[in-house]
């Protein structure tokens, strides 16, 4: 019976293994400039002869180009600004490289509000979310610079991941903890070397890494699986401040398309329609190891029911032959004690 059982489980472990999601590898790209999609990127030169991002991205409010940086804000109070790519994005894997720069007169904490980055239906609008529309649609990844919550344990900067279906509100008074998805602390302001961001999209998995210690190293912030996001959205970055200010300053905004094979269900399914969602049925600890999740976990498909199938019959068969066996050893030793 333990050895019939015994090749159940393995029997299982095979169709796992054979018919489970396998993990997409961790390290972020290398920048490899062949993937580079330029007409989703900001670089210098922004404008002037044989620029082209001008023609590619809008700059609304505070925002002013420099040929160094565009800064959403500068270091004064009460300013929004943004920057916006006018082509939507439908790629299904894609990582986000943002060259930026926090700083200021402010000490301590005399300094606000933050920046935010975007993957969302909406561009160009104004509003309260860090220079930027609450109620979105899609992604956001904030950087926080200011403590508003007085109670927080957290150490600022704080980094952190929203996805909104435009159901949810940003609760500035909180730093938006109610609708986190993850985050981490990043000590990015008023650092005198270069501060990257990276965030990858790939199959439901969202990672943020960090590259702010001037070690020329991506740092983990966010690892998150089942996150579902559709194609067609805009990327963006914004900033605002407030009774407290910084300047703003992206130098450079580069995405990257990902080469990764999807299963061929998803040939089936219009990615423009996907509503912005995230599973909650698994602890973040837990995405880690499932990339995929909950979005892919669908119906059996013929073939994974044709493997249940035959490991299910592979098992019966070790039942049966090591019973065959038991049994005939017994009915051995039964002769001999006769
Ligand atoms: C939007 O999200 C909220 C909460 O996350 C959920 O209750 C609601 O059903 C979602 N709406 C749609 C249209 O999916
Ligand atoms: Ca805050």
């Amino acid at each position: 019976m333990a050895a019939g059982a015994g090749g159940l489980v393995a029997a299982a472990a095979l169709l796992l293994a054979l018919a489970g999601p396998r993990p997409v590898p961790a390290e972020l790209t290398d920048g490899n400039s062949e993937h580079l999609k330029r007409e989703h990127s900001l670089m210098k030169p922004y404008q002037g002869a044989g620029s082209a991002a001008m023609p590619l991205w809008d700059f609304q409010d505070s925002t002013m180009v420099t040929s160094q940086y565009v800064r959403l804000t500068p270091d004064e109070r009460s300013r929004r600004g943004s920057i916006w790519n006018r082509v939507p994005c439908f790629l299904k894997d894609w990582e986000l490289h943002v060259h930026f720069k926090i700083h200021g007169a402010g000490k301590k904490n005399l300094h606000g509000d933050g920046l935010a980055l975007w993957y969302t239906q909406e561009r160009l609008t104004s509003g309260p979310v860090f220079g930027s529309k609450d109620n979105f649609h899609g992604l956001a990844i904030f950087l926080d610079t200011y403590p508003n919550d007085e109670a927080t344990e957290r150490v600022f900067p704080y980094i952190s991941a929203m996805v909104n279906n435009g159901s949810l509100s940003y609760d500035h008074s909180k730093d938006g903890r109610w609708t986190e998805l993850a985050g981490c602390s990043a000590d990015l302001r008023n650092q005198n070397h270069d501060t990257f961001l990276a965030v990858r999209y790939s199959r439901g998995r969202l990672t943020v890494m960090t590259d702010v210690e001037d070690k020329n190293e991506w740092k983990n912030c966010i690892d998150i699986a089942g996150v579902q996001l559709p194609t067609g959205y805009f990327f963006g970055a914004s900033a605002g401040t407030g009774d407290l200010s910084d300047n703003h300053d992206i130098i450079s905004m580069k995405l990257f398309q990902l080469m990764v094979e999807h299963p061929v269900e998803d040939e089936s399914v219009d990615w423009t329609k996907i509503e912005p969602s995230v599973s909650l049925l698994k602890s973040p600890k837990d995405n880690v190891d499932d990339p995929t999740g909950n979005f892919r976990s669908g119906p059996l498909t013929g073939w994974k029911v044709f493997l249940l199938l035959l490991c299910a019959l592979l098992g019966i068969i070790v039942c049966a032959v090591v019973g065959a066996v038991v049994f005939q050893k017994r009915q051995e030793r039964n002769k001999r004690f006769y």
